[in-house]
């Protein structure tokens, strides 16, 4: 049978504002998806999003939803974690959302190891407002903001998230929705800070510009820089240059912070002797 995303979808909001072919809906299917096989309550599910087409998501699924300004998505999921630990909260960021002006945030929410899930949706620009050049925007790549080709070195997001300390990291691409379905059940599934690069095509605002006139053309060259985790190993270093692997990069338990959280809390009330290095397992 035909799988039914009316029960999880605001359609009084379709048709969406993405553009045609956009990989924002592939990533919200395959978000849908994980969520039903997940079993979550729609009730006890909170998306937040920031501002970006990435920011519509939490306009179109119906569940608690908080579309919020441009790059605070972690500090306000923070919150909502804090405040109702039992909810199960996923952020929705693109790659300027979440790495420009909201990096610091993303850093800290790796840092914290708190139980979010955090969907950065990387299409390598700043697609809402027409072409600037985000953190992971390739060098040489014409943007609006650097019409004769980017010259910024390249953020690789996994690699910022396991530095930062998120105890799960992935990546895949949305060329394969049903891969991407699993990662993110494996990912919902892990306590702590979960961090998906999702890497999408925005074939309007980037491909056009840089010879990848369509939308295929957009997804056979985001096919070009990835690769799977095992293959990528065996290139050399040279190879694996502006390669990016996919799949579980980093899966660790680590302590989570609304759990430390409620130690520190039954500490302040007395019920409870002081926190001491040794309730970590993560030491300095
Ligand atoms: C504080 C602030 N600065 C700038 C903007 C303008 N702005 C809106 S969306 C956006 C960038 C969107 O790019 P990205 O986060 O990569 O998301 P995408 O649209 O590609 O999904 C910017 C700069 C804003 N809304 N608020």
């Amino acid at each position: 049978m035909a799988f039914n995303y009316d029960k999880y979808l605001r359609v009084d909001k379709m048709p969406t504002l993405w553009c045609w072919g956009c990989g924002d809906g592939v990533i919200l299917k395959a978000t849908i998806r994980a969520i039903e096989k997940m079993g979550w309550d729609m009730d006890k599910v909170c998306v937040v999003s920031g501002i970006g087409c990435s920011g519509r998501f939490s306009s179109y699924i119906n569940c608690n939803t908080i579309h919020t300004t441009h790059g605070r998505t972690v500090a306000y999921a923070t919150g909502v974690k804090l405040a109702k630990p039992e909810a199960n909260v996923i952020v929705v960021a693109g790659d300027g959302d979440g790495l420009a002006i909201g990096g610091n945030h993303t850093i800290h929410g790796c840092r914290r190891n708190i139980d979010l899930n955090f969907i950065l949706i990387n299409n390598f620009i700043y697609g809402l407002t027409n072409s600037q050049t985000s953190p992971t925007t390739p060098q040489g790549m014409w943007t609006v903001s650097q019409k004769n080709g980017n010259i910024d070195p390249t953020f690789d997001a996994c690699a910022l998230a396991i530095g930062a300390g998120a105890s799960f990291v992935a990546r895949e691409t949305m060329l394969d929705p049903k891969k991407l379905e699993k990662i993110l059940v494996k990912g919902f599934s892990h306590k702590g800070f979960s961090f998906f690069d999702i890497m999408s095509n925005c074939h309007i605002n980037l491909g056009r510009k840089n010879k990848m006139a369509n939308a295929m053309q957009n997804l056979e060259w985001i096919d070009s820089i990835t690769m799977p985790l095992r293959k990528w190993e065996a290139l050399s270093d040279e190879e694996k240059k502006n390669v990016f692997p996919t799949g579980v990069l980093k899966e660790v338990d680590d302590p989570e912070y609304c759990e430390s959280y409620d130690q520190i809390k039954a500490a302040a009330q007395g019920k409870r002797a002081k926190l001491t290095q040794d309730d970590f397992e993560k030491k300095i």
